[in-house]
């Protein structure tokens, strides 16, 4: 499947956080190389202060000042130098951060100008669903889906909460557009959830509560990321899990973020949607232009072959419900 990246032309955190403290200090042209910089993984992002793995050791580095306003997130592939030995008090800095593979963003609300970047370089994308407690919401996966498309990540759908509610619905929902599922209970699943995982970096995202954090948990005995209910002293109302965090898997990566109560778009353009369904992408070059493709879109040719039968109509069905979900229809039922 051919899908868009979130290519370099959008509008980034970058651009709009001109007055980064220091940020108007002419910078020095002469800036060192350093050769003797070693490479690592952002695991962790905490105030200015971020989290890496390099060569096995876990250092505490901040970001070198010659680095200016770009910002740096979990996932991210950055250069060290300075004090590596990940003993308590020191303090790393980082000089480069690597071209990115990926980038999943996503805007407070569909109208917000300002994206924020969650994760780099990741190739996976779990959006996590519980079948109860809280109650499905397509609407926000399918949000989840084309911010998957958008940073040209692989989606994975995790039904979770399978002892307290029935799959059913969401994978019909969901099988016609051919998105790979897991379902799982507190003891089913996740061996086959393991074999999505393997040699990927994963993000996992969803509403707060639908058990990320568990799953991880589960995956990785001994991480321990805090639960709903055991860690209650997050400040942060009901969200259990406040950053994202990487943790390896294998040759892989999973990456926890904290639930979010919505997943704003508005950086993503209607056409880029219609790009993740490519024979459907086809049929609609013979639509009206700025046509929506609905059933009550004049002359759409989407919608006549849909009926014709030469598109899948649950496919169409699907991809109108991600349009309209990008133009913020029935926001007020999200939450
Ligand atoms: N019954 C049942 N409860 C579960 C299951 N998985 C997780 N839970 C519970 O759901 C609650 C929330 O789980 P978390 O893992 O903290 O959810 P989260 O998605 O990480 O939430 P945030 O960090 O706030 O975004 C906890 O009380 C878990 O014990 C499950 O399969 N079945
Ligand atoms: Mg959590
Ligand atoms: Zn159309």
């Amino acid at each position: 499947m051919s899908r868009t990246r979130g290519g370099g032309r959008h509008m980034d955190e970058r651009d709009v956080r001109v007055r980064a403290r220091g940020g108007s200090k002419p910078r020095t042209s002469k800036r060192p190389v350093h050769a003797d910089a070693v490479e690592g993984l952002v695991t962790a992002v905490d105030r200015g202060r971020y989290r890496c793995l390099i060569d096995g050791v876990p250092v505490v580095a901040m970001k070198a000042r010659e680095l200016g306003r770009g910002s740096i997130v979990v996932g991210d592939r950055v250069d060290a130098v300075g004090d590596l030995s990940g003993r308590p008090d020191t303090l790393a800095r980082i000089v480069r951060v690597k071209e990115r593979r990926s980038v999943l963003r996503r805007t407070a609300d569909d109208t917000d100008p300002v994206e924020r970047i969650i994760v780099a370089n990741a190739d996976q994308l779990a959006i996590v669903c519980a079948l109860a407690d809280p109650e499905p919401q397509p609407r926000f996966v399918d949000r989840c889906l084309v911010a998957a498309y958008d940073a040209g990540l692989e989606p994975l759908l995790c039904l979770t909460k399978a002892d307290l509610g029935t799959p059913d619905g969401m994978v019909r929902l969901y099988e016609p557009l051919g998105l790979p599922y897991v379902v799982l209970g507190p003891e089913s699943g996740l061996n086959e959830l393991t074999g999505h995982l393997t040699g990927h970096t994963t993000v996992f995202v969803g509403s707060s509560g639908v058990g990320k954090s568990t799953l991880v948990n589960r995956l990785l005995p001994g991480t321990e990321r805090a639960v709903g209910g055991v860690n209650t002293v997050t400040g942060r109302g009901r969200h259990t899990s406040t950053s994202a965090v990487a943790l390896q898997f294998g040759d892989g990566w999973l990456i926890d973020t904290p639930g979010v109560r919505s997943f704003g778009l508005a950086h993503i353009a209607p056409e880029e949607i219609v790009e993740g369904f490519p024979e459907i992408a086809e049929a609609a070059l013979d639509c009206p232009e700025e046509c929506r493709h609905r059933p009550d879109s004049p002359g759409c040719a989407v919608q006549a072959a849909s009926a014709a039968g030469t598109l899948d109509a649950d496919r169409v069905a699907s991809l109108v419900r991600l349009l309209n979900s990008r133009e913020g229809e029935e926001e007020a039922t999200e939450h």
